[in-house]
């Protein structure tokens, strides 16, 4: 993850007077969360539609903010079991990779461990940074949701996850969440969309090895899942928690990774939304 030290020179960024105070002036609570409790978000959307492009721009924004980034390194390098940090480390091969290579062989491991290290950083306490904050607000790359409702469905919709694979993951699924509901719990959904056809453009700009071999009729069934999850509610959900997040669209075809007018009409919606929570 972006240190976020490196983003802390917010008063040189067009965002400085959004940055300063952002929720400045809004009652700490409205609705779900009594007192001091962290509104959490998760940010979802395509791969490479720009979701870590905009938790960087959160981060500038928003410096008091804490963000989980997806752990794609930890997938592209499975460190053996006991390996210790400082120690000389033992990498078991890079299951993103592996996955994509043999889909049949690897999805449902590359799944489980996916949706382990979503577990595991969304178990953790809060840090000291946000309990000390008036406003705590808390921003996933992902969550457990997007790991059932859009991959692993996805996988299993094409033929990579066998029935069986299918149905031991979704029992585990929901077991796992039930038994954790009261810390999984998340209050809003970003949902940045864009048309596969970009984020398309953008994966080829990344060039991550790995998706090399990843086509536009891949992105067509995931950005399928998405808009079915998120804009058109007809994906059957088995958490009622879930039913009544609400989610904000935002509209990403235009590029704004550099265009300062675009990132402050994004920032403006996050800010209402985040607010209003
Ligand atoms: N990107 C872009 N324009 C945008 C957003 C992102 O060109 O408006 C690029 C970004 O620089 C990166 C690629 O698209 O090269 C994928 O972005 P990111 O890694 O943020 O996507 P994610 O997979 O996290 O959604
Ligand atoms: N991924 C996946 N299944 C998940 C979560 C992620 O197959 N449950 C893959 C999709 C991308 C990569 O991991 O190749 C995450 O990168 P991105 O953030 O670019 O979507
Ligand atoms: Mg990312």
């Amino acid at each position: 993850m972006a240190p976020v030290r490196l983003f802390l020179s917010r008063f040189r960024t067009p965002f400085s007077s959004m940055a300063q105070k952002p929720l400045e002036g809004v009652p700490s609570s409205r609705g779900l969360h009594a007192g001091c409790e962290p509104r959490r978000l998760s940010i979802e959307g395509n791969i490479a539609v720009g979701k870590s492009t905009f938790v960087k721009l959160l981060m500038k924004t928003y410096p008091e903010w804490h963000v989980a980034t997806e752990p794609v390194a930890t997938w592209q390098n499975i460190q053996a079991a006991g390996t210790q940090k400082g120690q000389t480390t033992q990498s078991l091969g890079n299951l993103l990779d592996m996955m994509y290579q043999e889909p049949a062989r690897w999805s449902y491991t590359f799944q489980t461990c996916s949706f382990m290290s979503r577990l595991k950083v969304q178990l953790e306490p809060f840090p000291e940074k946000l309990l000390q904050s008036k406003n705590p607000v808390q921003i996933f790359e992902r969550s457990v949701y997007s790991d059932r409702y859009i991959f692993a469905k996805n996988l299993f919709e094409n033929g990579s996850l066998s029935d069986i694979e299918w149905h031991i993951y979704q029992d585990w699924h929901s077991f796992l969440l039930q038994e954790f509901a009261s810390q999984l719990s998340l209050h809003g959904f970003i949902y940045l969309q864009a048309t596969p056809q970009i984020c398309l453009k953008r994966l080829d700009q990344r060039a991550r090895k790995e998706e090399k071999g990843i086509e536009l009729a891949y992105l067509e069934q995931l950005h399928g899942q998405h808009e079915a999850w998120l804009v058109h509610k007809t994906t059957k959900l088995h958490f009622d928690a879930l039913l009544n997040i609400p989610v904000l669209i935002l509209n990403v075809n235009d590029d704004f990774s550099e265009e300062v007018t675009k990132q402050e009409e994004l920032i403006r919606k996050v800010n209402t939304f985040v607010k209003n929570l």
